[in-house]
């Protein structure tokens, strides 16, 4: 696995839908891609932090200065065993997992694509398509609620995710529930909550929610345990967990059930693994988030789907819902809520070339 060459580029997608979570609204995504160049191939990647630190500490040009200052400078010009090796090599820095995948993703897709295997396979997956649901930002009312799950129901995904915040959580789930008594359904709080307000989450028992994902603090174990003690349905971790470790001690503690596992948010694919393994050492299901991802992002999550223990339907939804034109060649569409695994070697999509070249805001060429 030689690295010889990088690219980092920059390009502006516009959302198709307006996505109201806790933390804001967003239109439109800022998408920082890397393509590692070796032997003659190519391996892509797609950086999911975000241009303000709203979800975690991570930030778009905080995470491109790591790449190309302290990253790249040391795996351009190198040859490792395997991603693994590679994953080593960044191993000595502390937290900015997101930044740390985007060069550890690319070079699995390198590897993959060198071995002529697909990335799922390579993991250790084995699924050829893999379930999914969506999830939904904030509506205006509850009628806007359940005319967006309608339509989301009607195409078949697997399972509806509602983002909620103080003010707006039990509204929408009852009116949700009422209208689709037997879909699965779960809620995203996206940390808003503290324990002072475990009536209003204790109240979203009776709704039959498969998890209720991130209720309590971005950073916090201890309080999600507590509450967990306090209510019937399963406690969901996403931004709490950014390591095996932090999966092994919520799960230890009780915090939750389920894990949602962001390959990006976990430093990239062999940790996203390990807190797959963890997980599942526990009994604990868990299933793959998305961050709003093109289709590269995309790519990448429905192949580590494949593995075994993602037995929840993930966050995975067709391209087609998020952008008029993606940044791939290649469709990435869930029929009856299955997204079918890309068959090609490595994430098995290619770059739209002629598109980036057009949108491009920034397109930067780094060697040894
Ligand atoms: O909490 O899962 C989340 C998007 C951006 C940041 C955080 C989250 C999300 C989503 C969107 O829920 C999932 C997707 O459609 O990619
Ligand atoms: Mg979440």
């Amino acid at each position: 696995l030689r690295i010889e060459a990088a690219e980092i580029i920059v390009v502006r997608l516009p959302l198709k839908f307006r996505f109201e979570t806790s933390f804001g609204v967003q239109t439109e995504k800022v998408v920082p891609l890397l393509v590692l160049h070796g032997g003659g191939l190519q391996g892509f990647s797609e950086g999911t932090m975000e241009f303000a630190p709203m979800y975690r500490e991570e930030s778009i040009a905080g995470g491109l200065h790591l790449v190309r200052e302290v990253f790249l400078p040391r795996i351009l010009g190198k040859t490792f065993a395997n991603p693994e090796d590679l994953e080593a090599a960044l191993g000595g820095f502390r937290g900015n997992k997101m930044a740390r995948a985007m060069v550890e993703m690319a070079a699995w897709d390198l590897w993959a694509r060198m071995l002529e295997v697909p990335l799922g396979t390579l993991l250790g997956g084995r699924k050829t398509e893999v379930e999914v649901g969506v999830s939904l930002g904030i509506q205006a009312d509850e009628a806007a609620t359940v005319d967006v799950v309608r339509r989301h129901v009607e195409q078949g995904y697997r399972r509806i995710k509602l983002k909620i915040k103080p003010g707006w959580d039990i509204q929408p789930v009852r009116a949700t529930r009422e209208a689709f008594p037997d879909i699965r359904l779960t809620v995203d709080a996206n940390s808003a909550y503290t324990l002072a307000d475990t009536g209003r989450l204790r109240a979203l028992d009776e709704f039959g929610l498969t998890y209720i994902e991130q209720p309590l603090a971005w950073d916090d174990l201890v309080d999600h345990a507590t509450l967990q003690a306090r209510l019937t349905t399963p406690l969901c971790l996403d931004e709490s967990i950014t390591t095996a470790q932090d999966a092994r001690k919520g799960l230890a503690l009780g915090a939750g059930g389920v894990i949602n596992v962001k390959v990006a948010r976990v430093g990239g694919h062999a940790e996203a693994r390990r807190v797959h393994d963890i997980s599942q050492a526990f009994g604990a299901p868990v299933w793959c988030g998305g961050m709003l991802e093109s289709g590269v992002g995309r790519a990448h999550n429905i192949h580590l789907s494949t593995l075994p223990n993602f037995t929840l339907p993930g966050d995975t939804s067709s391209a087609s819902r998020y952008w008029a034109t993606d940044v791939i060649n290649e469709p990435l569409e869930a029929v009856d809520g299955l997204m079918p695994v890309p068959t090609g070697p490595g994430i098995g999509v290619t770059l739209n070339r002629e598109f980036i070249a057009s949108i491009a805001e920034l397109h930067e060429e780094r060697t040894a």
